[in-house]
């Protein structure tokens, strides 16, 4: 996905509407764009309660290798999840981060290393390949279970939120910082709309 125009001021503009059935917990959906309007993809959301703690979780995740390249882009994950590194490929990789939340390396492998790499810190982590200079990927580890990636169209859908004020945090790879803003959570889903701006180059390149 290409952005070409990025403007050079961080602007952030937030606005929540209600649509739904009450629910329990509701879904919130958060729509990410860019300065220009566009849809942004791979933006990780994450909500962390004003009140009380997040409760603690730690799931299982995974990142595949396909065609060179880590499959999802980005991830987020909560603290303690052990996170799967399959190799789709018909050659070996060799996945590494020297990233301070989660240093790891490991070596040159096909198929899937039986250790699964538990992100035991929260911070960002990016990850790299020995082999193939040109992949990249993130994990932004975080200490709450509510959160999500933007597809193509920018939704992230942070399911099952309970109702109170959050702060809601937005990070993507090609912005200079991490975008916060506070939101109150009601009963029913709604949907949140946020404006990023994307000012630094996107690092992935193309590999043979
Ligand atoms: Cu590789």
């Amino acid at each position: 996905m290409k952005y070409d125009k990025i403007a050079a001021s961080v602007g952030v503009a937030v606005l929540t509407s209600l649509l739904s059935i009450p629910a329990q917990g509701g879904d919130v959906t958060v729509s990410v764009s860019d300065s220009q309007g566009l849809a942004v993809a791979d933006a990780a959301v994450y909500f962390q309660p004003l009140q009380g703690r997040a409760p603690k979780g730690g799931q299982k995740g995974s990142i595949e290798q396909i065609d060179k390249t880590f499959v999802p882009y980005v991830s987020i994950v909560q603290t303690g999840t052990a996170v799967s590194f399959p190799n789709k490929d018909a050659v070996r990789h060799h996945v590494y981060s020297f990233s301070a939340p989660k240093v790891f390396d490991l070596k040159l492998y096909s198929g899937t290393p039986s250790q699964p790499v538990v992100f035991d810190k929260p911070g960002l982590v990016a990850l790299g390949c020995n082999i193939h200079d040109w992949m990249l990927a993130y994990v932004l580890v975080v200490e709450t279970p509510w959160f999500a990636v933007s597809k193509d169209r920018g939704s992230a859908v942070v399911e099952n939120v309970p109702a109170g004020d959050y702060n809601m945090t937005i990070w993507h790879p090609r912005m200079k910082e991490e975008m916060m803003q506070q939101i109150k959570v009601g009963a029913a889903a709604q949907t949140v709309r946020a404006k990023v701006t994307l000012s630094k180059p996107d690092l992935r390149r193309q590999g043979g």
